[in-house]
C-alpha cells in the first residue's frame, strides 16, 4: 500500500532534482499524498523557467502582460475580490498552550489545526499542478539567513516568490544535507474566505495557508516565516524579527548612518526607506539609501553592537498615491520586471491608480476587471494594490542591502498613522522609554488588512498582527536584548499623519521627512539640541531645518504641541493593551506608564 501511494506520487513528481535532501523529499512525498495534484514542478528559479511560468500566466489569465515598450516585463494580476488583503482573524498560532500565543493571537492546537486543515488540503490540488519553490530569507551565507520551501498551487505566488526572495537551486546548496527548513504549505483553493485559514506551528517550523492567493497570506517567506516563525526563532536564539525598514543616510562629511524604523502596515516605510532628500539637502551632499522597506532581521555582535539584514529580496508595495512626486524611486523600481495586483489597466497596456498622475485618464478597466470612468464614482484601483519589484531595480539601493554581515543600526524609529494628538518626533529618555513608546504605539487602521480602516488601534512595534507568541514575552524580550548591547541605538518615535482642522496634513512628509531624520541622526550622535518635554526630548523649531518650507516656527511649535487633557485620553485608551495584558505586564511598563502620569 505505501508502495503504490509513494510510487504514485514519484509517478506524479517527474525528475527531484539531484540536490533535493531526503528530508525534503519526505515532506513533499507527504504533501503530494494529502494534496493530489496531477503534476509536481520543483521550481530552479532560472531565467528560462520564469519566462516560461510567465508564458503560462498569461496563457492560464492569471496576469495580463502590459506593454512591453514602456513596462518591459511587467504583468498585471487580478486577485479575487474578497482576497485583497491579510485576513487577521483566519490567522493563527499553532502551540500546546494558548498562554504560549497570548492575548493578541488567535490560537489553534496544533493536532486540532492539521486535522482542520487536512479536510481542505485533502485532494486540493487534483487536476492542478504543484509547484515546489525553494528560498532563501537574507543574504546568502548570513548567519541569520534561514531556507523555507513554499509548496502551493499558484503561479502568481511562485512568480511574486522569486521576486521577493532568492529563490531556486541557492536554497537546496544552502540547506545541504540539513532538516532546518520551513515547511511552508499552501493552497488557493477555491479563495472562499469561509474556508480560509492561515496556520503557523512554530514548534514544527511548518505554515499552513489555505484559501487565499494574497500577498501576506500567501507568500509564506514573507510574514509568515520572515516575522511570525522568526519573532519566535528570535526569542530563543537572541535575535529580533522586526516589522521596519532598514536606511542608509550618508551626510555631506561621508558619515554613514543606519537606521530602523517600525510602522504599521501602509503607515510609510516604503516611502521612508526610499526617500529622496530637498533639493538643498542633495546638494548639500546628502545620500539616503534603501536596505529594507518592510523587515529586518537584528542582532547584537560579538562587540556589543547591533546589526541588521533585510530578510527579501524585492519589494510588496503599496501603490496607490505612489507618483514621481512622493516615490519617484518607488516609481522607478516599478518601471521594469514586476508584477502588478489589483491596477487599473488603460487601452495601450499601461496602467493607471489614484493619486499616479493629477488628471485621470478618460477610461480604464478597473482592478475588477469592469470599464471604469473617472465619474463613475468607483475607485479604479483597490486602496491595497500593491507592486511586486525586485530590490535591485531600486536606484538607492544600498551598497551592503546583500551583505552577510548585515549593517549597523544606531537609531529606532516607531510611528503610526494619527491624525491627532501625536506630535511629529521625539525622542525617548532611554531604552525602556523607548520599548514603552513601542508598545504603546497606536495608529488609525489601513486597507492592508481586511476590517474597518480609520480606526485607532495599538499596534505594538507595528507588529500586532506578526508577533508569533506571546507579547508579554516580546515585551521582555526588548528589555533583555538592551542588556546584550554595549551601546544600544536611540530610540525616537514619529507621527507624519497629523491633521488640521480642517483635515488637512500638517507636515509635507515624503522627501521632506529628512529634515526630521537628520535631527534624529544628529540626536543618536549626542549632536543635535532637544528639550526636555513630558513625552520625551524634543527639537525646537530651530533645531530642524525647515528653510524652503512654508512652516515657520509657530506652525512647528503647533505640529509639535501636547495638549494634556488629549494625552490623558490617550494613556486611557492604552487601557485596551494593557488591560489584555493584566497581571502579565512586565513591571517595567508599568513604571513608564506611572513616571508618564505624574508627568502629566
Ligand atoms: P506595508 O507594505 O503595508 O507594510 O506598508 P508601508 O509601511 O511600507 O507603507 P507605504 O510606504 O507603502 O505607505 C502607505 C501609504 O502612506 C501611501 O498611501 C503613502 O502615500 C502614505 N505615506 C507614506 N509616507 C507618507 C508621508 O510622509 N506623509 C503622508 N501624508 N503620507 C505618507
Ligand atoms: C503589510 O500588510 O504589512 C504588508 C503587505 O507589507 S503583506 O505582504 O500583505 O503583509
Ligand atoms: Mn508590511
Amino acid at each position: 500500500m505505501t508502495t503504490a501511494v509513494s510510487d504514485r506520487a514519484s509517478a506524479r513528481q517527474g525528475a527531484v532534482p539531484a540536490q533535493v535532501n531526503e528530508h525534503v523529499r519526505k515532506w513533499v512525498d507527504e504533501c503530494i499524498q494529502l494534496c493530489q495534484p496531477d503534476r509536481v514542478v520543483w521550481c530552479d528559479g532560472g531565467k528560462a523557467e520564469t519566462d516560461r511560468f510567465y508564458e503560462q500566466a498569461v496563457a492560464e489569465g492569471v496576469l495580463v502582460k502590459l506593454n512591453q515598450q514602456k513596462l518591459p516585463g511587467c504583468y498585471l494580476h487580478r486577485s479575487n475580490q474578497n482576497d485583497v488583503a491579510r485576513s487577521e482573524h483566519l490567522t493563527f498560532i499553532c502551540t500546546p498552550s494558548q498562554d504560549m500565543v497570548g492575548p493578541t493571537n488567535n490560537w489553534m492546537e496544533p493536532k486540532a489545526a492539521y486535522a482542520k486543515l487536512k479536510t481542505l488540503f485533502d485532494g486540493c490540488m487534483k487536476g492542478r499542478t504543484m509547484y515546489v519553490v525553494p528560498f532563501v530569507m537574507g543574504p546568502i551565507g548570513s548567519p541569520l539567513a534561514k531556507v523555507g520551501v513554499e509548496i502551493t498551487d499558484s503561479l502568481y505566488v511562485v512568480l511574486n516568490m522569486g521576486i521577493m526572495t532568492r529563490m531556486g537551486e541557492v536554497a537546496w546548496k544552502q540547506l545541504g544535507d540539513d532538516d532546518d527548513f520551513t515547511r511552508c504549505l499552501h493552497s488557493v483553493g477555491d479563495v472562499n474566505p469561509d474556508r480560509r485559514y492561515i496556520c503557523h506551528f512554530p514548534l514544527d517550523n511548518t505554515i499552513w495557508s489555505f484559501g487565499s492567493g494574497y500577498g501576506g497570506n500567501a507568500l509564506l517567506g514573507k510574514k509568515c516565516l520572515a516575522l511570525r516563525i522568526a519573532s519566535w526563532l528570535g526569542k530563543q536564539q537572541n535575535w529580533m524579527a522586526e516589522h521596519m525598514l532598514l536606511m542608509g543616510a550618508q551626510k555631506p562629511d561621508g558619515e554613514k548612518t543606519y537606521v530602523a524604523a517600525a510602522f504599521p502596515s501602509a503607515c510609510g516605510k516604503t516611502n521612508f526607506a526610499m526617500l529622496i532628500p530637498p533639493k538643498k539637502y542633495q546638494q548639500d551632499g546628502w545620500k539616503i539609501t534603501t536596505v529594507g522597506d518592510d523587515i529586518a532581521w537584528i542582532w547584537v555582535n560579538e562587540d556589543g553592537l547591533v546589526r541588521a539584514i533585510n530578510p527579501e529580496a524585492g519589494y510588496f508595495g503599496v501603490v496607490p498615491g505612489t507618483n514621481y512626486e512622493s516615490n519617484p524611486n518607488a516609481m522607478e523600481c516599478m518601471k521594469r520586471n514586476t508584477i502588478y495586483t489589483n491596477v487599473a489597466l488603460l487601452p495601450d497596456g499601461d496602467l493607471w491608480w489614484e493619486g499616479k498622475t493629477k488628471e485621470p485618464p478618460k477610461e480604464a478597466i478597473d482592478w475588477t476587471g469592469q470599464p471604469w470612468t473617472p465619474d463613475c464614482g468607483r475607485k479604479s484601483s483597490h486602496p491595497n494594490s500593491r507592486f511586486t519589484a525586485p530590490a535591485i531595480n531600486n536606484p538607492v539601493l544600498d551598497p551592503a542591502w546583500d551583505d552577510p554581515r548585515g549593517v549597523p543600526v544606531q537609531a529606532i524609529i516607531f510611528g503610526g498613522r494619527r491624525s491627532k494628538t501625536i506630535p511629529l518626533v521625539f525622542q525617548a529618555f532611554n531604552w525602556v522609554h523607548g520599548v514603552y513608546l513601542g508598545a504603546t504605539l497606536g495608529s488609525e487602521t489601513t486597507a492592508a488588512a481586511s476590517g474597518a480602516v480609520g480606526v485607532v488601534r495599538r499596534d505594538p512595534m507595528a507588529m500586532l498582527p506578526f508577533i508569533g507568541y506571546n507579547i508579554r514575552d516580546y515585551l521582555v524580550h526588548w528589555f533583555r536584548m538592551r542588556k546584550l548591547m554595549n551601546d544600544c541605538p536611540r530610540i525616537f518615535h514619529v507621527n507624519w499623519f497629523r491633521k488640521d482642522d480642517k483635515g488637512r496634513f500638517l507636515w509635507p512628509g515624503f522627501g521632506e521627512n529628512m529634515r526630521v531624520l537628520e535631527w534624529i541622526i544628529e540626536r543618536a550622535h549626542g549632536r543635535a539640541y532637544a528639550k526636555e518635554t513630558v513625552l520625551g526630548w524634543m527639537p525646537r523649531p530651530q533645531d530642524i531645518h525647515l528653510d524652503g518650507l512654508s512652516i515657520g516656527a509657530k506652525d512647528f511649535e503647533s505640529i509639535q504641541s501636547v495638549d494634556v487633557e488629549e494625552f490623558k485620553a490617550e494613556i486611557l485608551s492604552q487601557e485596551e493593551l494593557f488591560l489584555k495584558l493584566a497581571g502579565d505586564l512586565p513591571k517595567e511598563m508599568v513604571f513608564q506608564r506611572e513616571i508618564l502620569i505624574a508627568r502629566l
